[in-house]
């Protein structure tokens, strides 16, 4: 196949799958990604030739990145519209993991050793997003390296144990939703002061991985640039690898991070009656829309905590964007989300970062 009938042939499957993850048709999502990597043209043995092999991996990588991965995309763009519900989002999910699965049994027959080295894979603690870390562990198995993947929220004394009991050379974290970056910065100082490099990945970590350079960890932007890092030898950790992570950050010196995560519930508590009567339309609220607030405030109280942890208010502002949207295509006016902002703004006037935050997002 030459390159472009390669991509016309996936824009078709494209649609296709898009299609069978719509009727929740697992059967047929799984023989598009079937068609989709040629299987056919491939002998399904173990006595397959070196350039074959490697047309098999391209082809798996190509399914994985260039359309599994965008339908797991615009999953996301359809449940922010409220197209879908969170349960078909779940559904069409599940699926997905099935069709990588079967690029990983379609191309199993390519996967002939010795292994170029040994990586451990993980989502940082708390972190549900499993999938961006299962497509670059297949990328990174499909190019040679045996892959511990560990899945979803991985505690950091468990990541750390597993890291020493195998070995590996590098631990590949993932993140999607900024919040977790605490915990995040804690998994990659702990990794680091036993030695062993850390590279991380995902949204969480911000726009070309700015807040993983603050944690010192390097970074790539998507699973082929992790296989492109990972080829070049990650960079071990320097002398001073061993330390507290408050170190990388010496703005924390300030105690506001800390102050406002141990005041979170009073602020969430304070900013609810406070929205409260700067939004009376909220007394006729059903019991599930009430939920639905609380559950809004305490996202916006984590946020603005952790824009305070990397100092950025970029993300709070862009956290406060996309709220915005989810909102409006809810029906709930985003005006209802100024009333929120004045109060925290009220209740933090001490805090200056926390201020200027609040103050820019505002804006
Ligand atoms: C499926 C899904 C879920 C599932 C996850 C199930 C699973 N098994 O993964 C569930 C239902 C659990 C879920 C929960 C939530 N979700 Co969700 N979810 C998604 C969705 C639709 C798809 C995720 C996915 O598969 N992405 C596909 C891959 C390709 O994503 P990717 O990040 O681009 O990965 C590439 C790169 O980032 C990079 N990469 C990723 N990791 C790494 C690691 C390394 C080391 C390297 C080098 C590279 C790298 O390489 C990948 C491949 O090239 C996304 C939408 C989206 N755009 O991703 C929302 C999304 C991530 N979720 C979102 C939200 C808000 C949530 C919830 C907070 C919802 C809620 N109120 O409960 C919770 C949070 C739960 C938690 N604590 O983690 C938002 C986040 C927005 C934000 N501002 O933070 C998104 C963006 C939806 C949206 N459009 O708004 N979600």
């Amino acid at each position: 196949m030459n390159g472009d009938r390669q991509n016309d042939s996936l824009t078709e499957s494209r649609e296709e799958l898009w299609q069978a993850l719509g009727e929740f048709d697992e059967t047929r999502a799984i023989a598009v990604v079937r068609r989709a990597l040629g299987t056919a043209e491939f002998k399904q043995t173990h006595d397959i030739d070196v350039s074959t092999a490697e047309q098999m991996r391209a082809a798996g990588e190509r399914v994985l990145l260039e359309l599994i991965a965008p339908a797991q995309e615009r999953v996301g763009l359809a449940w922010a519209a409220d197209d879908i519900t969170v349960a078909q989002e779940h559904a069409v999910t599940a699926i997905s993991e099935r069709c990588v699965a079967a690029v990983a049994d379609a191309t199993a027959p390519a996967l002939f050793g010795p292994f170029t080295g040994r990586v451990l894979v993980a989502c940082v603690d708390g972190e549900w997003h499993a999938m961006p870390a299962l497509l670059v562990s297949e990328v990174l198995r499909m190019r040679g390296w045996r892959v511990d993947y560990l899945g979803a929220q991985v505690p950091t004394e468990y990541l750390v144990a597993h890291v020493q009991r195998t070995r590996a050379q590098a631990v590949l974290l993932s993140s999607s939703i900024p919040t977790l970056l605490p915990g995040a910065h804690n998994a990659i100082a702990s990794c680091q002061s036993v030695g062993v490099p850390v590279l991380a990945g995902g949204a969480a970590f911000g726009p070309q991985g700015c807040y993983a350079r603050l944690m010192r960890a390097e970074w790539a932007p998507d699973a082929r640039g992790a296989a492109t890092l990972l080829g070049m030898g990650p960079g071990e950790p320097g002398e001073d690898a061993a330390r507290l992570p408050d170190m990388d950050l010496p703005h924390l010196g300030d105690q506001e991070y800390s102050m406002i995560r141990r005041s979170k519930l009073q602020l969430v508590k304070q900013t609810l009656t406070d929205v409260e009567e700067g939004f009376p339309e909220m007394r006729r609220y059903t019991a599930s829309q009430m939920e639905r607030t609380v559950e809004d405030i305490d996202f916006i109280v984590s946020y603005l905590a952790t824009a305070v942890y990397v100092d950025d208010p970029g993300l709070f502002t862009r956290f406060i964007t996309w709220t915005a949207d989810i909102l409006s295509a809810r029906g709930v006016p985003p005006r209802c989300l100024h009333p929120a902002l004045d109060s925290l703004l009220g209740q933090l006037k001490d805090f200056p970062r926390a201020v200027g935050i609040l103050a820019a997002a505002r804006a």
